[in-house]
């Protein structure tokens, strides 16, 4: 039986997703950079600054940027982005994810996040869900952002879980590599053209029960 699991929280825990891009598509439009849904996918998961290193290379503009200007960018987005998530409450978790995070602390299952978003507990208090989570990585601390491993293997050793009696769960191409190259057993939130399809996937969250977990972890 699985002893951890490792929640990502953007796109798995709410729907910050969705705020990350039009906060990321505002930005690149006021720098002439069209960047659309599909592009947006190469974002997910991925760190504030690489980010936009990605969008800076994908409107061939690095070179004009100095990093005085990089960094007035990457303020202004997440500037933009707090105002969004400035009214985040209760009603804004994913359907299922209250009901599986009391399940996994009835059945004493360790809980860590593993975001990269320095936002993260800003987040899980404005939704009044921190007392469920027993550590939370701070993105900051690790060396390498995901695709890297680091995240989960810190999030696996911040509740003293192996790696290989963990489950962690993402929604993002980034992360799910991350998770894999971790020794994690990953499950994805999202399609298989996105996620590939050789993992256990939901395409919503309200498919992700305790049983789910216990299933997947059995097969
Ligand atoms: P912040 P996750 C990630 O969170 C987002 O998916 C990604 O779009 C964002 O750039 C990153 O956090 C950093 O977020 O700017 O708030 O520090 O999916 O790993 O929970
Ligand atoms: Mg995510």
């Amino acid at each position: 039986m699985f002893k951890g699991v490792l929640f990502d929280l953007d796109g798995v825990i709410t729907d910050t997703a969705e705020y990350h891009y039009k906060a990321w598509k505002k930005l690149a439009d006021d720098l002439g950079i069209t960047i659309d849904r599909k592009f947006n996918e190469s974002l997910k998961g991925v760190s504030r600054e690489d980010s936009l290193r990605l969008i800076l290379e994908y409107g061939e503009m690095t070179d004009q940027i100095t990093d005085a200007q990089f960094q007035a960018l990457a303020t202004e987005k997440n500037d933009n982005y707090v105002v969004m998530i400035e009214e985040f409450s209760e009603a804004d978790v994913f359907p299922g994810i209250l009901p599986l995070l009391k399940a996994l602390k009835q059945h004493k299952i360790k809980i860590a996040l593993a975001s990269a978003s320095k936002n993260g507990p800003i987040l899980l208090e404005k939704m009044h869900i921190s007392d469920y989570f027993d550590a939370i990585v701070n993105p900051a601390s690790v060396p390498n952002g995901k695709p890297a491993p680091d995240i989960f293997i810190a999030a696996a050793e911040s509740i003293n879980v192996p790696v290989t009696d963990c489950i962690g769960i993402e929604d993002s191409k980034a992360g799910i590599a991350a998770i894999k190259a971790s020794g994690v057993l990953p499950i994805g939130v999202g399609q298989a053209a996105d996620l590939g399809s050789d993992i256990a996937l939901v395409d919503a969250t309200d498919k992700l029960t305790f049983d789910y977990l216990t299933t997947v972890w059995a097969s």
